[in-house]
Protein backbone atom coordinates (compact mmCIF):
# COMPACT_ATOMS: atom_id res chain seq x y z
CA UNK A 1 0.00 0.00 0.00
CA UNK A 2 1.57 3.50 -0.94
CA UNK A 3 2.45 5.63 1.97
CA UNK A 4 1.24 8.91 -0.10
CA UNK A 5 -0.75 10.88 1.49
CA UNK A 6 -4.15 12.37 0.76
CA UNK A 7 -3.31 15.92 -1.68
CA UNK A 8 -3.64 19.04 0.67
CA UNK A 9 -2.41 17.37 3.95
CA UNK A 10 -0.70 19.98 6.06
CA UNK A 11 3.04 19.06 6.89
CA UNK A 12 5.04 20.85 9.95
CA UNK A 13 6.56 21.65 12.78
CA UNK A 14 5.51 22.61 16.77
CA UNK A 15 6.70 24.87 19.66
CA UNK A 16 5.89 26.58 22.58
CA UNK A 17 6.46 30.40 23.50
CA UNK A 18 8.29 29.83 26.93
CA UNK A 19 10.45 27.02 25.56
CA UNK A 20 11.24 28.68 22.31
CA UNK A 21 10.47 32.36 22.15
CA UNK A 22 12.68 34.55 25.25
CA UNK A 23 12.41 38.33 24.73
CA UNK A 24 11.43 37.86 27.85
CA UNK A 25 11.45 41.62 29.21
CA UNK A 26 11.54 43.03 25.44
CA UNK A 27 8.35 44.32 23.71
CA UNK A 28 6.32 45.18 27.05
CA UNK A 29 5.60 41.49 28.08
CA UNK A 30 4.66 40.92 31.61
CA UNK A 31 5.84 38.03 33.43
CA UNK A 32 3.80 34.39 32.53
CA UNK A 33 3.53 31.59 35.38
CA UNK A 34 6.28 29.38 33.79
CA UNK A 35 8.99 32.27 33.79
CA UNK A 36 9.74 31.34 37.34
CA UNK A 37 10.64 27.62 36.43
CA UNK A 38 14.55 26.81 36.81
CA UNK A 39 16.39 24.21 34.46
CA UNK A 40 16.28 20.92 36.19
CA UNK A 41 17.78 17.74 35.92
CA UNK A 42 17.21 14.17 37.64
CA UNK A 43 18.63 15.14 40.71
CA UNK A 44 17.36 18.35 40.86
CA UNK A 45 13.79 18.54 39.66
CA UNK A 46 12.18 21.43 37.79
CA UNK A 47 10.92 23.65 39.95
CA UNK A 48 9.10 26.95 41.06
CA UNK A 49 10.57 28.63 44.27
CA UNK A 50 8.40 30.46 46.45
CA UNK A 51 8.76 32.62 49.19
CA UNK A 52 6.70 32.97 52.50
CA UNK A 53 5.82 36.56 53.60
CA UNK A 54 7.88 36.13 56.65
CA UNK A 55 11.18 35.66 53.60
CA UNK A 56 11.37 32.34 54.03
CA UNK A 57 12.33 30.18 50.66
CA UNK A 58 10.62 27.32 49.82
CA UNK A 59 11.17 24.98 46.68
CA UNK A 60 7.62 23.11 46.98
CA UNK A 61 8.92 20.35 44.82
CA UNK A 62 8.71 19.80 40.95
CA UNK A 63 6.24 22.01 38.97
CA UNK A 64 5.72 18.92 36.66
CA UNK A 65 3.61 16.75 38.86
CA UNK A 66 2.70 18.88 41.87
CA UNK A 67 2.00 16.62 45.12
CA UNK A 68 1.24 19.10 47.73
CA UNK A 69 -0.71 21.99 46.89
CA UNK A 70 1.31 25.14 47.19
CA UNK A 71 0.88 27.22 50.37
CA UNK A 72 -1.93 29.96 49.79
CA UNK A 73 0.32 33.29 50.48
CA UNK A 74 3.50 31.72 48.70
CA UNK A 75 4.77 33.78 46.07
CA UNK A 76 7.21 32.91 43.68
CA UNK A 77 10.73 34.76 43.37
CA UNK A 78 13.49 35.21 40.86
CA UNK A 79 17.12 33.86 43.04
CA UNK A 80 20.16 35.77 41.24
CA UNK A 81 22.02 32.01 40.88
CA UNK A 82 19.46 30.95 39.31
CA UNK A 83 18.82 29.74 35.57
CA UNK A 84 15.69 30.18 34.02
CA UNK A 85 15.11 28.98 30.51
CA UNK A 86 12.12 30.96 29.61
CA UNK A 87 13.79 34.24 29.65
CA UNK A 88 16.07 33.79 26.60
CA UNK A 89 14.89 30.17 25.44
CA UNK A 90 16.66 29.78 22.09
CA UNK A 91 15.75 33.41 21.34
CA UNK A 92 12.98 32.81 18.61
CA UNK A 93 11.91 35.99 19.32
CA UNK A 94 15.38 37.63 16.93
CA UNK A 95 15.54 34.62 15.12
CA UNK A 96 12.17 34.30 13.94
CA UNK A 97 12.89 34.73 9.95
CA UNK A 98 15.88 32.71 9.93
CA UNK A 99 13.85 29.94 11.73
CA UNK A 100 11.07 30.03 9.38
CA UNK A 101 13.19 30.40 6.44
CA UNK A 102 14.63 27.16 7.61
CA UNK A 103 11.41 25.38 8.02
CA UNK A 104 9.63 26.90 4.82
CA UNK A 105 13.05 24.93 2.99
CA UNK A 106 12.59 22.00 4.12
CA UNK A 107 8.43 22.67 2.55
CA UNK A 108 6.42 23.05 5.29
CA UNK A 109 2.78 24.45 4.87
CA UNK A 110 1.66 24.75 8.39
CA UNK A 111 3.75 25.70 11.77
CA UNK A 112 2.21 25.29 14.95
CA UNK A 113 3.26 28.05 17.73
CA UNK A 114 1.94 29.37 20.13
CA UNK A 115 1.13 32.99 21.51
CA UNK A 116 2.42 34.21 24.74
CA UNK A 117 -0.44 35.19 26.76
CA UNK A 118 1.49 38.11 28.89
CA UNK A 119 2.69 39.27 25.31
CA UNK A 120 -0.64 40.76 24.75
CA UNK A 121 -2.05 41.25 28.12
CA UNK A 122 1.12 41.68 30.50
CA UNK A 123 -1.21 41.24 33.98
CA UNK A 124 -4.33 39.69 31.96
CA UNK A 125 -6.41 42.65 33.82
CA UNK A 126 -5.60 45.40 31.06
CA UNK A 127 -8.57 46.73 29.19
CA UNK A 128 -6.16 47.19 26.26
CA UNK A 129 -3.89 44.51 24.65
CA UNK A 130 -0.20 45.71 24.62
CA UNK A 131 0.55 46.36 20.48
CA UNK A 132 3.97 45.65 20.57
CA UNK A 133 2.83 41.90 21.38
CA UNK A 134 0.66 42.26 18.70
CA UNK A 135 3.26 43.37 16.25
CA UNK A 136 5.44 40.98 17.12
CA UNK A 137 3.10 38.20 16.50
CA UNK A 138 2.17 40.33 12.66
CA UNK A 139 5.22 39.98 11.90
CA UNK A 140 5.80 35.98 12.54
CA UNK A 141 2.48 35.27 10.67
CA UNK A 142 3.51 37.42 7.58
CA UNK A 143 7.22 35.59 7.48
CA UNK A 144 4.93 32.43 7.51
CA UNK A 145 2.25 33.68 5.31
CA UNK A 146 5.09 34.51 2.70
CA UNK A 147 6.02 31.14 2.75
CA UNK A 148 2.75 30.21 2.34
CA UNK A 149 2.79 28.51 5.56
CA UNK A 150 -0.82 28.45 7.52
CA UNK A 151 -0.65 29.16 10.95
CA UNK A 152 -2.04 27.22 13.83
CA UNK A 153 -2.76 29.04 16.87
CA UNK A 154 -2.35 28.18 20.08
CA UNK A 155 -4.04 29.96 22.15
CA UNK A 156 -2.78 29.11 25.38
CA UNK A 157 0.47 26.36 25.93
CA UNK A 158 0.49 25.65 29.36
CA UNK A 159 0.51 29.32 30.84
CA UNK A 160 -1.06 32.71 31.57
CA UNK A 161 0.02 36.11 33.47
CA UNK A 162 1.35 35.36 36.60
CA UNK A 163 -0.89 37.82 38.17
CA UNK A 164 -3.89 36.01 37.23
CA UNK A 165 -2.21 32.97 38.59
CA UNK A 166 -1.89 34.41 42.06
CA UNK A 167 -4.58 36.88 42.61
CA UNK A 168 -7.40 34.43 41.49
CA UNK A 169 -6.01 31.17 41.52
CA UNK A 170 -6.06 31.05 37.94
CA UNK A 171 -8.48 28.85 36.25
CA UNK A 172 -9.95 27.83 39.89
CA UNK A 173 -12.07 31.15 39.12
CA UNK A 174 -14.74 31.78 36.82
CA UNK A 175 -13.82 34.76 36.37
CA UNK A 176 -10.14 34.02 34.60
CA UNK A 177 -12.88 32.85 31.79
CA UNK A 178 -13.31 36.69 30.65
CA UNK A 179 -9.84 37.24 30.80
CA UNK A 180 -9.43 34.29 28.17
CA UNK A 181 -12.29 35.27 25.58
CA UNK A 182 -11.10 38.88 26.17
CA UNK A 183 -7.61 37.76 24.92
CA UNK A 184 -8.63 35.18 22.63
CA UNK A 185 -11.11 38.29 20.76
CA UNK A 186 -8.28 40.26 20.48
CA UNK A 187 -6.15 37.83 18.80
CA UNK A 188 -8.84 37.16 16.23
CA UNK A 189 -9.49 40.90 15.76
CA UNK A 190 -5.76 41.15 14.68
CA UNK A 191 -5.18 37.75 12.94
CA UNK A 192 -8.06 36.16 11.89
CA UNK A 193 -7.80 37.58 8.44
CA UNK A 194 -4.96 35.28 7.93
CA UNK A 195 -5.27 32.59 10.35
CA UNK A 196 -7.97 29.55 9.81
CA UNK A 197 -6.70 26.76 12.23
CA UNK A 198 -6.93 27.41 16.16
CA UNK A 199 -6.17 25.71 19.32
CA UNK A 200 -7.85 26.80 22.71
CA UNK A 201 -5.74 24.94 24.78
CA UNK A 202 -2.27 22.59 24.91
CA UNK A 203 -2.51 18.76 26.43
CA UNK A 204 -5.67 20.09 28.28
CA UNK A 205 -5.53 16.89 30.39
CA UNK A 206 -2.68 17.21 31.57
CA UNK A 207 -2.88 19.66 34.01
CA UNK A 208 0.25 20.15 36.45
CA UNK A 209 -0.84 22.31 38.62
CA UNK A 210 0.73 25.72 39.25
CA UNK A 211 2.61 26.10 35.99
CA UNK A 212 -0.19 25.69 33.29
CA UNK A 213 -3.59 26.89 35.11
CA UNK A 214 -2.50 28.75 37.98
CA UNK A 215 -3.98 26.69 40.25
CA UNK A 216 -1.99 25.54 43.32
CA UNK A 217 -3.82 22.06 44.04
CA UNK A 218 -3.62 20.03 41.11
CA UNK A 219 -5.78 17.20 42.48
CA UNK A 220 -9.20 16.56 43.20
CA UNK A 221 -12.12 19.33 43.45
CA UNK A 222 -9.54 22.01 42.44
CA UNK A 223 -7.80 20.30 39.44
CA UNK A 224 -11.11 18.97 38.51
CA UNK A 225 -12.86 22.64 38.48
CA UNK A 226 -10.16 24.41 36.47
CA UNK A 227 -10.77 21.73 34.11
CA UNK A 228 -14.38 22.83 33.93
CA UNK A 229 -13.79 26.72 33.44
CA UNK A 230 -11.27 25.83 30.94
CA UNK A 231 -14.18 23.74 29.06
CA UNK A 232 -16.55 27.04 29.33
CA UNK A 233 -13.93 29.61 28.40
CA UNK A 234 -13.11 26.97 25.10
CA UNK A 235 -16.38 26.60 24.71
CA UNK A 236 -17.51 30.37 24.52
CA UNK A 237 -14.44 30.83 22.40
CA UNK A 238 -15.03 28.21 19.83
CA UNK A 239 -18.61 29.52 19.34
CA UNK A 240 -17.35 33.09 19.20
CA UNK A 241 -14.48 32.46 16.69
CA UNK A 242 -17.11 31.07 14.00
CA UNK A 243 -18.85 33.89 14.21
CA UNK A 244 -16.05 36.00 14.17
CA UNK A 245 -14.17 34.17 10.90
CA UNK A 246 -16.51 32.06 9.30
CA UNK A 247 -13.87 29.83 8.01
CA UNK A 248 -12.26 28.78 11.30
CA UNK A 249 -11.36 25.79 12.74
CA UNK A 250 -11.36 25.11 16.20
CA UNK A 251 -9.81 21.80 18.10
CA UNK A 252 -8.01 21.20 21.37
CA UNK A 253 -4.73 19.61 22.17
CA UNK A 254 -5.07 16.36 24.08
CA UNK A 255 -1.72 14.26 25.19
CA UNK A 256 -2.55 11.14 24.16
CA UNK A 257 -0.95 8.15 25.77
CA UNK A 258 -2.72 5.14 25.08
CA UNK A 259 -2.84 2.97 28.43
CA UNK A 260 -2.33 -0.75 27.21
CA UNK A 261 -3.71 -3.68 29.96
CA UNK A 262 -0.61 -5.21 31.66
CA UNK A 263 -2.38 -8.59 30.65
CA UNK A 264 -5.19 -10.00 29.68
CA UNK A 265 -6.45 -10.33 33.40
CA UNK A 266 -9.88 -8.64 33.48
CA UNK A 267 -8.96 -6.65 36.32
CA UNK A 268 -5.90 -4.87 34.33
CA UNK A 269 -8.18 -4.50 31.18
CA UNK A 270 -10.96 -3.20 33.60
CA UNK A 271 -8.13 -0.69 35.08
CA UNK A 272 -7.24 0.20 31.59
CA UNK A 273 -10.46 1.62 30.63
CA UNK A 274 -10.15 3.29 33.73
CA UNK A 275 -7.19 4.84 33.31
CA UNK A 276 -8.10 5.92 29.58
CA UNK A 277 -11.35 7.42 30.39
CA UNK A 278 -8.89 10.10 32.39
CA UNK A 279 -8.16 11.34 29.03
CA UNK A 280 -11.33 10.32 27.75
CA UNK A 281 -13.09 12.62 29.78
CA UNK A 282 -11.26 15.35 28.40
CA UNK A 283 -12.08 14.84 24.76
CA UNK A 284 -15.86 13.39 25.19
CA UNK A 285 -17.04 16.89 26.89
CA UNK A 286 -15.17 18.96 24.38
CA UNK A 287 -15.53 17.05 21.60
CA UNK A 288 -18.95 16.14 22.19
CA UNK A 289 -20.22 18.90 23.63
CA UNK A 290 -21.69 17.19 27.04
CA UNK A 291 -20.36 15.45 30.17
CA UNK A 292 -20.33 11.52 29.74
CA UNK A 293 -22.13 9.53 32.28
CA UNK A 294 -18.89 7.87 33.72
CA UNK A 295 -18.05 10.95 34.89
CA UNK A 296 -19.76 10.73 38.18
CA UNK A 297 -17.64 8.26 38.88
CA UNK A 298 -14.46 9.56 37.97
CA UNK A 299 -14.87 12.17 39.71
CA UNK A 300 -16.12 10.66 42.99
CA UNK A 301 -12.71 8.50 42.43
CA UNK A 302 -10.93 11.63 42.48
CA UNK A 303 -12.39 12.96 45.87
CA UNK A 304 -14.23 15.86 44.34
CA UNK A 305 -17.49 16.76 45.66
CA UNK A 306 -19.44 18.85 43.07
CA UNK A 307 -18.20 20.92 39.97
CA UNK A 308 -19.57 24.45 40.28
CA UNK A 309 -21.49 24.91 37.34
CA UNK A 310 -23.66 27.72 35.82
CA UNK A 311 -27.32 26.34 34.56
CA UNK A 312 -25.98 27.92 31.09
CA UNK A 313 -22.80 26.30 31.10
CA UNK A 314 -24.89 23.08 29.17
CA UNK A 315 -25.84 25.36 26.30
CA UNK A 316 -21.98 26.65 26.20
CA UNK A 317 -20.39 23.66 26.16
CA UNK A 318 -23.06 22.31 23.19
CA UNK A 319 -22.78 25.15 21.40
CA UNK A 320 -19.08 25.28 21.48
CA UNK A 321 -17.84 22.03 20.18
CA UNK A 322 -13.88 21.37 18.63
CA UNK A 323 -14.28 21.08 14.67
CA UNK A 324 -11.47 18.66 14.86
CA UNK A 325 -9.29 17.03 17.63
CA UNK A 326 -5.81 17.49 18.00
CA UNK A 327 -3.38 15.46 20.21
CA UNK A 328 0.17 14.80 20.93
CA UNK A 329 1.53 11.59 20.63
CA UNK A 330 5.06 10.41 22.17
CA UNK A 331 4.64 7.04 23.48
CA UNK A 332 2.23 4.56 24.79
CA UNK A 333 2.00 3.28 28.53
CA UNK A 334 1.11 0.55 30.11
CA UNK A 335 -1.31 -0.42 33.44
CA UNK A 336 -2.22 -3.08 35.60
CA UNK A 337 -4.95 -3.04 38.47
CA UNK A 338 -3.28 -0.92 41.88
CA UNK A 339 -1.78 1.21 39.73
CA UNK A 340 -1.68 4.83 40.52
CA UNK A 341 -4.55 7.08 38.74
CA UNK A 342 -2.35 8.92 35.66
CA UNK A 343 0.75 7.05 36.26
CA UNK A 344 1.76 7.25 32.68
CA UNK A 345 4.92 4.72 32.74
CA UNK A 346 3.07 2.91 36.21
CA UNK A 347 3.88 -0.40 34.33
CA UNK A 348 6.72 -1.49 31.85
CA UNK A 349 5.84 -2.95 28.30
CA UNK A 350 8.60 -5.60 27.40
CA UNK A 351 7.90 -5.44 23.75
CA UNK A 352 9.03 -1.87 23.59
CA UNK A 353 12.40 -0.13 23.51
CA UNK A 354 12.69 2.78 25.62
CA UNK A 355 14.24 6.88 24.81
CA UNK A 356 16.79 7.64 27.38
CA UNK A 357 14.28 9.39 29.11
CA UNK A 358 12.09 5.90 29.83
CA UNK A 359 9.38 7.02 27.10
CA UNK A 360 8.43 3.56 25.05
CA UNK A 361 8.69 3.85 21.31
CA UNK A 362 5.69 2.67 19.93
CA UNK A 363 4.54 3.70 16.42
CA UNK A 364 1.61 1.17 16.08
CA UNK A 365 0.04 2.81 18.77
CA UNK A 366 0.09 5.83 17.30
CA UNK A 367 -1.93 3.75 14.92
CA UNK A 368 -3.92 2.96 17.60
CA UNK A 369 -4.69 5.81 18.87
CA UNK A 370 -6.09 7.72 15.80
CA UNK A 371 -8.36 4.73 14.91
CA UNK A 372 -9.77 4.92 18.63
CA UNK A 373 -10.02 8.96 18.50
CA UNK A 374 -11.81 8.99 15.43
CA UNK A 375 -13.97 5.77 16.24
CA UNK A 376 -14.81 7.79 19.43
CA UNK A 377 -15.97 11.78 18.23
CA UNK A 378 -16.19 11.11 14.45
CA UNK A 379 -14.47 14.22 13.59
CA UNK A 380 -11.02 15.10 11.78
CA UNK A 381 -7.99 14.72 13.82
CA UNK A 382 -4.69 16.82 13.57
CA UNK A 383 -1.08 15.16 15.40
CA UNK A 384 0.20 18.64 16.58
CA UNK A 385 2.98 16.96 18.30
CA UNK A 386 5.37 13.75 18.03
CA UNK A 387 8.61 13.72 17.76
CA UNK A 388 11.77 12.02 19.60
CA UNK A 389 14.12 13.55 22.23
CA UNK A 390 17.36 12.44 21.90
CA UNK A 391 21.28 13.58 23.16
CA UNK A 392 22.68 14.46 20.02
CA UNK A 393 26.25 14.96 19.33
CA UNK A 394 27.34 17.97 17.41
CA UNK A 395 30.36 18.02 15.37
CA UNK A 396 32.65 20.90 15.08
CA UNK A 397 30.58 22.98 12.51
CA UNK A 398 27.00 21.61 14.34
CA UNK A 399 26.28 19.16 12.33
CA UNK A 400 24.40 16.19 14.09
CA UNK A 401 23.81 12.55 12.79
CA UNK A 402 20.79 11.73 13.54
CA UNK A 403 19.33 8.53 12.10
CA UNK A 404 17.76 7.90 15.20
CA UNK A 405 15.49 10.08 14.78
CA UNK A 406 14.71 9.72 11.54
CA UNK A 407 14.20 6.10 12.38
CA UNK A 408 11.66 7.31 14.91
CA UNK A 409 9.90 9.48 12.75
CA UNK A 410 10.03 7.29 9.24
CA UNK A 411 8.04 4.62 11.96
CA UNK A 412 5.46 6.71 13.62
CA UNK A 413 4.76 8.72 9.55
CA UNK A 414 4.37 5.12 8.15
CA UNK A 415 2.41 4.09 10.36
CA UNK A 416 0.26 7.64 10.61
CA UNK A 417 0.09 6.47 6.82
CA UNK A 418 -1.31 3.34 7.11
CA UNK A 419 -4.19 4.94 9.73
CA UNK A 420 -5.07 7.47 6.79
CA UNK A 421 -4.95 5.31 3.51
CA UNK A 422 -5.69 1.68 4.86
CA UNK A 423 -8.30 2.59 8.12
CA UNK A 424 -9.58 5.79 6.80
CA UNK A 425 -8.89 8.23 9.47
CA UNK A 426 -9.45 11.58 8.38
CA UNK A 427 -6.83 13.52 9.51
CA UNK A 428 -5.78 17.08 8.96
CA UNK A 429 -1.52 17.20 9.56
CA UNK A 430 0.78 16.54 11.25
CA UNK A 431 3.19 19.10 12.89
CA UNK A 432 6.64 17.51 14.38
CA UNK A 433 7.62 18.60 17.74
CA UNK A 434 9.79 20.40 17.67
CA UNK A 435 11.30 21.75 14.18
CA UNK A 436 14.44 23.91 15.70
CA UNK A 437 15.29 22.84 19.17
CA UNK A 438 14.38 24.41 22.14
CA UNK A 439 14.11 23.89 26.00
CA UNK A 440 12.94 20.70 27.13
CA UNK A 441 9.31 21.52 29.24
CA UNK A 442 9.83 18.59 31.70
CA UNK A 443 13.41 19.12 32.60
CA UNK A 444 13.53 22.94 31.52
CA UNK A 445 17.36 21.48 29.59
CA UNK A 446 19.03 21.73 26.14
CA UNK A 447 20.01 18.14 26.94
CA UNK A 448 16.64 16.64 25.07
CA UNK A 449 16.51 18.01 22.16
CA UNK A 450 13.98 17.19 19.07
CA UNK A 451 14.78 19.43 16.34
CA UNK A 452 15.76 19.05 12.74
CA UNK A 453 17.86 22.44 13.21
CA UNK A 454 20.57 22.09 15.79
CA UNK A 455 20.93 25.35 18.64
CA UNK A 456 24.45 25.82 19.73
CA UNK A 457 23.26 26.65 23.39
CA UNK A 458 23.61 24.20 26.36
CA UNK A 459 21.56 24.23 29.18
CA UNK A 460 22.38 27.22 30.82
CA UNK A 461 22.07 28.97 27.80
CA UNK A 462 25.50 29.44 26.77
CA UNK A 463 26.46 29.40 23.09
CA UNK A 464 26.09 30.86 20.02
CA UNK A 465 22.48 30.07 18.79
CA UNK A 466 23.91 29.09 15.59
CA UNK A 467 21.38 26.72 13.76
CA UNK A 468 22.17 23.91 11.80
CA UNK A 469 20.32 21.61 9.91
CA UNK A 470 20.46 18.00 10.99
CA UNK A 471 20.39 15.04 8.83
CA UNK A 472 17.26 14.38 9.55
CA UNK A 473 16.50 17.89 7.94
CA UNK A 474 17.08 16.88 4.70
CA UNK A 475 15.20 13.39 4.88
CA UNK A 476 11.75 14.92 6.08
CA UNK A 477 12.09 17.19 3.41
CA UNK A 478 12.02 14.85 1.19
CA UNK A 479 9.63 13.19 2.47
CA UNK A 480 7.32 16.42 2.47
CA UNK A 481 8.51 17.02 -1.01
CA UNK A 482 6.80 13.10 -2.02
CA UNK A 483 3.62 13.91 -0.12
CA UNK A 484 5.04 10.33 2.26
CA UNK A 485 5.59 8.36 -1.10
CA UNK A 486 9.14 8.49 0.17
CA UNK A 487 8.43 6.52 3.41
C1 LIG B 1 4.37 18.14 25.49
C2 LIG B 1 4.30 19.63 25.47
C3 LIG B 1 5.43 20.33 24.82
C4 LIG B 1 6.72 19.55 24.82
C5 LIG B 1 6.63 18.08 24.64
C6 LIG B 1 7.90 17.30 24.86
O1 LIG B 1 3.89 17.70 26.70
O2 LIG B 1 3.11 20.11 24.90
O3 LIG B 1 5.47 21.63 25.32
O4 LIG B 1 7.82 20.07 25.34
O5 LIG B 1 5.62 17.55 25.44
O6 LIG B 1 8.16 17.20 26.22
P1 LIG B 1 9.60 17.39 26.84
O7 LIG B 1 10.07 18.72 26.37
O8 LIG B 1 9.41 17.35 28.30
O9 LIG B 1 10.41 16.28 26.32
Amino acid sequence: MSKELPKGFLWGGATADFQYEGGFEEGGRGISSHDYETDGSKDHPRHHTMKMPDGTIIEPNSSFILADPVPKDAQPVFLDDQYYPSHKAVDFYHHYKEDIKLMAGMGFNVYRFSISWSRIFPTGEEEQPNKAGLKFYDDVINEMVKYGMEPLITICHDEMPVNLALKYDGWNSRRVIDDYVKYAKVLFEHFGDRCKYWLTFNEINAVRGFGPTGVRNSQGQDRYQADHNMFVASAKTVKMGHEMMPNSQFGTMFAMSAAYAATCKPEDMFHSLQENRENWYFIDVMGRGYYPKYADELLQRHNVEKLQMEPEDTQILKEGQLDFIAFSYYRSSTTKAGDEWFNVGGSSNPYLKETPWGWPVDPLGLRYTMNEIYDRIQKPIFIVENGMGAIDQADENGYVEDDYRIDYLKDHLSAMSDAINIDHVPCLGYTMWAPIDLVSLSTGEMKKRYGFVYVDMDDKGNGTLKRTPKKSYKWMKHIIETNGAAL
